[in-house]
């Protein structure tokens, strides 16, 4: 099994099926999301996990900076490094450090003007864990309540709206649990094999291996275009 980037290749069928499942629709949405980016779980102790936080589908709405206040589980996991992308934003607001299972996050544009405010996809930050115990399938990274909130700002300083906060969306090609490029008989064998469990079968990642991802499986059989 090779571990690579969990968003690689699009399977049209399963993106479909996640829309469906998406009850409300967010496509308009400007998006600041949590993302896994490497293996899917199980991890064991010790093994590491790298969290991306993220903007996207900003629909032309430019950003000139972003906050984001995130909670861990600290005794699941722990953290070991935070760094900003530096762009779209060079200019650190916040130090990335982890304390008592709260992480804070801020950054703009640099202040000697060298940098525009982007409507473009952008990875801000990325963050390792180590986790501290076995079988974390989904690590408990999330975005937490506060005043003011989680948000992309525009460069008047104000929130980009409307903003949503997603947490570890699907991979692209989600069923394809073993990264060969397809979604064949081993992906189909690891969900029956974990059925009524929390992984590694867990295409949809709602916590239990079942139908739903055993219907998502076969809808996405065969190549990862
Ligand atoms: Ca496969
Ligand atoms: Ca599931």
């Amino acid at each position: 099994m090779t571990a690579t980037n969990i968003r690689s290749g699009v399977c049209a069928s399963v993106l479909a099926l996640v829309a469906i499942g998406a009850a409300g629709g967010t496509a308009e949405a400007a998006a600041l999301e949590l993302q896994v980016d490497g293996a899917p779980g199980p991890f064991t102790a010790g093994s590491l996990i790298t969290i991306e936080l993220s903007m996207r589908d900003l629909k032309g709405e430019e950003a000139a900076g972003f906050q984001a206040f995130l909670s861990y589980d600290s005794k699941a996991m722990t953290f070991i490094l935070g760094e900003y992308t530096d762009d779209p934003f060079g200019q650190p607001i916040l130090a990335i450090t982890g304390v008592d299972g709260e992480l804070d996050l801020a950054a703009g544009l640099l202040l000697d003007g060298s940098q525009s405010p982007t409507s473009a996809d952008a990875t801000l930050a990325v963050l390792t864990f180590q986790a501290n115990v076995d079988g974390i399938c989904i690590p408990d990274v999330a975005f937490r309540d506060t005043f003011p909130p989680s948000r992309l700002t525009s460069v008047a300083g104000e929130a980009i709206k409307p903003l949503d906060l997603n947490e570890f969306p699907l991979p692209a090609c989600a069923a394809d649990l073993d990264f060969s490029g397809d979604v064949g008989i081993v992906d189909l064998l690891t969900v029956l094999a974990s059925w009524g469990a929390e992984c590694p079968g867990d295409v949809n990642r709602d916590g239990l291996v079942g139908f739903t991802d055993l219907l998502t499986l076969l809808s996405a059989w065969g190549p990862c275009p």
